[in-house]
């Protein structure tokens, strides 16, 4: 059920948001004065959505929106189908009616229903037109994908609200283009999986102020180094061995970065530590006497967790193998750890990859918060053993369902005196904090690889996420870098950050 009376159209949005730049992070403060664009009531109480607020704000690249979804639910995961209608030329004359609303260009589905087996749940996001319907039988015709507007949102967690972006400017075939004229509107419904409406908005009406692109200097090396007495880490989620099998952009990438600890996953059982070494002699080679320190993570099945490090090691035996607690298709958790000697200090470090998929409560969700209990476990067994000072957990969380994995990790890592923080690292951009994108899948970017380290002996001096696309023509020859090296190398992006030791002479 949905109520009738909330349909005035409303308009807004005369300012770009005054208070700066919206980024797509899954944190909401930058939306503190962004005015409501519609406000549906709490309307639809058995319905898996019951849409409230709706906030736009727009700069000279994207719109932006902010929606509450009344319920804490994962966006691609949805019991049903959010639709976002859009005339997004805010012409009546192009597009199509929908739902009461007039030239409608195009529509972006949350969670569409899934077009091969109807009867299964879907997933991921859709986008499609009113104007251009490729024949589904024509495996020539263009697809429409959400990354070619793109899009995104944050968190990737559960949650009840969301902020999402739109690409401004984009031309799809036969389809007036996204937000070039002066004003768009639009209008929200949620359809259950039967494709019964459940809950729709009123129709709002945002005006299009005309922004000036800010000034993008990068003055300085977007990869400078923070923190001369510190470590630089490096995450990689390397997509099934990519590293060894497509060397190339991740040498490059990795020889820009100049890490001192590198934090790989998704090797695979069929790598070794010595293509590991052989890949870092050629990329990173180390002068003098000195070499790469390579844990080949033991455990994991087919998928496999790597640390390097140009520091001397020492084995942290309860990190090294730990038992899965499942104990199914695999015996041991996709996490190997170590300790890393650095200015006569000792850091337990542990790469980490948590079950895919899922949504919040499902199995995978459930099975992640079961290895972050047992990893939990096993580093407060080696902290019992060891003399640590500090720690760092990275890699990829795979945090689409419900942020309780991360919030074991960090909140209860029930060792006195220790928590662990999450770094907040952002592209070199600075608008989103998205860690993965592949167009190819059903899914649109976000961020699932974490960095976690102990705030009460570590500071964290810089951290970032590595799209080759954000660095100018300039730092990208500097580097020796290919615009695409991230995005071919691997579905994930490297996270990297420049960390000291709170305490030097402790
Ligand atoms: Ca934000
Ligand atoms: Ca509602
Ligand atoms: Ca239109």
């Amino acid at each position: 059920m949905f109520a009738t009376s909330m349909f005035a159209s409303l308009v807004v949005g005369l300012q770009p948001n005054p208070a700066g730049r919206i980024v797509i992070d899954g944190r909401f403060d930058d939306w503190a004065s962004v005015p409501l664009a519609v406000a549906d009531p709490a309307d639809a109480p058995k319905a898996a959505v019951d849409f409230g607020e709706v906030r736009i704000s727009h700069d000279d690249r994207f719109v932006h929106l902010l929606m509450d979804f009344g319920r804490t639910v994962n966006v691609q995961k949805l019991d049903g189908t959010v639709l976002l209608l859009l005339d997004c030329d805010g012409n009546r004359e192009t597009g199509q009616s929908m739902q009461g609303l007039g030239g409608v260009d195009v529509i972006i589905e949350l969670t569409p229903p899934n077009a091969d087996w109807p009867d299964q749940a879907g997933k991921g996001v859709g986008l499609r037109s009113t104007t251009y319907q490729p024949d589904p039988q024509d495996t020539a015709a263009r697809r429409l994908s959400p990354y070619d507007i793109g899009f995104m949102f944050a968190p990737t967690y559960a949650n009840d609200r969301f902020e999402f972006r739109i690409r401004r400017g984009v031309v799809l075939p036969q389809t007036a283009a996204t937000f070039t004229g002066g004003r768009f509107t639009g209008k929200l419904l949620f359809r259950d999986r039967a494709g019964r409406l459940q809950d729709e908005s009123g129709t709002f009406s945002y005006e299009l102020a005309p922004v000036e692109p800010p000034a993008m200097p990068q003055a300085g090396d977007p990869l400078s180094r923070a923190g001369e007495a510190g470590l630089r880490i490096v995450s990689w989620n390397v997509n099934q061995g990519a590293l060894i099998t497509n060397s190339e952009p991740f040498g490059r990438v990795l020889a820009a970065v100049d890490p001192d600890v590198i934090l790989l996953q998704e090797l695979t059982d069929r790598n070794t530590a010595g293509q590991i070494k052989g890949f870092l002699n050629r990329w990173l080679p180390q002068s003098g006497s000195k070499r790469w320190h390579i844990v080949f993570g033991p455990g994991g099945g087919n998928l496999r967790c790597v640390i390097a490090s140009r520091l001397e090691l020492t084995p942290a035996k309860p990190v090294e193998l730990v038992p899965h607690p499942l104990w199914r298709e695999d015996h041991y958790l996709r996490a190997v750890g170590t300790i890393i000697e650095h200015a006569g200090k000792r850091l337990l470090v542990i790469s980490v990859h948590l079950r895919a998929r899922g949504r919040a409560g499902s199995r995978e969700d459930l099975i992640r918060g079961l290895e972050v209990e047992t990893l939990r476990q096993a580093i407060r067994s080696a902290m019992l053993g060891e003399n640590i000072n500090g720690i760092i957990v990275a890699g990829d969380f795979n945090l689409v369902g419900s942020r309780r994995p991360l919030d074991l990790m960090t909140r209860w890592l029930d060792l006195e005196d220790w928590s662990l923080k999450a770094a907040q690292a952002y592209q070199l951009d600075g608008l989103s904090n998205a860690t993965w994108a592949d167009p190819d899948e059903p899914f649109v970017p976000g961020r699932l690889d974490y960095l976690l380290y102990s705030d009460a002996t570590l500071t964290l001096a810089r951290s970032f996420v590595l799209d080759s696309r954000d660095l100018n023509p300039r730092w990208l020859d500097r580097h020796g870098l290919k615009l695409d090296d991230t995005a071919s190398a691997s579905d994930h992006l490297p996270l990297i950050a420049d960390v000291k030791w709170v305490d030097p002479g402790l």
